[in-house]
C-alpha cells in the first residue's frame, strides 16, 4: 500500500528534480520494493528510501557545498575533491529536515547509497543494488549480469557492482573514496574471493 506521506514526497520531488531524475527515482523506488519482496525486506522502507536518496541531487554543487558548511555536516577531503559524492550526506540532512524521515534503517540506506558500506544492513544492500540496476540505468557495464545476481544473490551484486565501480573509477582517474574500496574488500572477504 502507499502511504499519502510518500505520494506527498513525490510530489514535492517532482518540483525539486529534474526530469531524467525524477525518472531514475520512481525507478529506484519500484525496483528497490521488488527487490525488499525478493529478498524479505521492508516494502515500504525499501520504496521511501528510493524515493528519496537523490533528493539533494539536482541543488548545483556550490549550494550542496554551502548547505554541509551551514549545518555542520563534515565534508571529508575527498567529497572536497569529488562533490558528487556529497549528495548522499546533504540527502540524509533533507530527507529529515525537509521530508520529515525519522527512521534510522531509511536515513542510512540513503547516506551510504554512493560508496556503499561494509556489512551494510538488508535495506543499504538494497538501495545501494537498486540504484544501479533500475531500468533507466543503460550505462554500466554487465548490467544483465548484474540485475540477475540482485535477485539470486544480493551480496554478488554488491560484489560485482563495486568491482565494476572502481575500474570504472580508475579507468577515468577518479579517485576512490576510501569507503567505497573498504566495502570492496569487505564483500569480497565474506564471499570468499
Ligand atoms: O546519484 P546517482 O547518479 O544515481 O548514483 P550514485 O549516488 O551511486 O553516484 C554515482 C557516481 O558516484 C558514479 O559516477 C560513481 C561515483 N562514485 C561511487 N563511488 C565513488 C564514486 N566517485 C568517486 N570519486 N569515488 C568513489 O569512491
Ligand atoms: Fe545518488
Ligand atoms: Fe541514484
Amino acid at each position: 500500500m502507499i502511504s499519502e506521506q510518500l505520494k506527498k514526497i513525490k510530489k514535492e520531488l517532482k518540483k525539486e528534480l529534474d526530469k531524467n531524475r525524477y525518472q531514475h527515482t520512481l525507478g529506484v523506488m519500484y525496483t528497490a520494493s521488488c527487490l525488499a519482496m525478493r529478498h524479505g525486506g521492508d516494502m515500504q522502507e525499501a520504496m521511501y528510501a528510493g524515493l528519496l536518496h537523490d533528493c539533494a541531487k539536482c541543488i548545483p554543487i556550490d549550494k550542496q557545498i554551502h548547505l554541509c558548511e551551514k549545518n555542520h555536516i563534515p565534508i571529508r577531503d575527498v567529497e572536497r575533491k569529488n562533490p558528487h559524492l556529497l549528495h548522499a550526506k546533504l540527502g540524509v540532512f533533507l530527507a529529515k529536515s525537509e521530508y520529515g524521515i525519522k527512521d534510522k534503517t531509511i536515513l542510512h540506506a540513503i547516506e551510504v547509497h554512493t560508496t556503499g558500506a561494509p556489512n551494510m544492513g538488508l535495506l543499504d544492500k538494497i538501495l545501494f543494488v537498486a540504484d544501479y540496476i533500475e531500468p533507466h540505468r543503460d550505462r554500466a557495464p554487465n548490467l544483465t549480469e548484474v540485475r540477475t545476481l540482485a535477485f539470486t544473490d544480493i551480496n554478488e551484486a554488491v560484489l560485482r557492482i563495486l568491482y565494476d565501480t572502481i575500474y570504472y573509477l580508475n579507468q577515468r582517474k577518479g579517485s576512490i573514496d576510501s569507503i567505497t574500496y573498504d566495502t570492496y574488500q569487505f564483500y569480497k572477504k565474506l564471499l570468499d574471493r
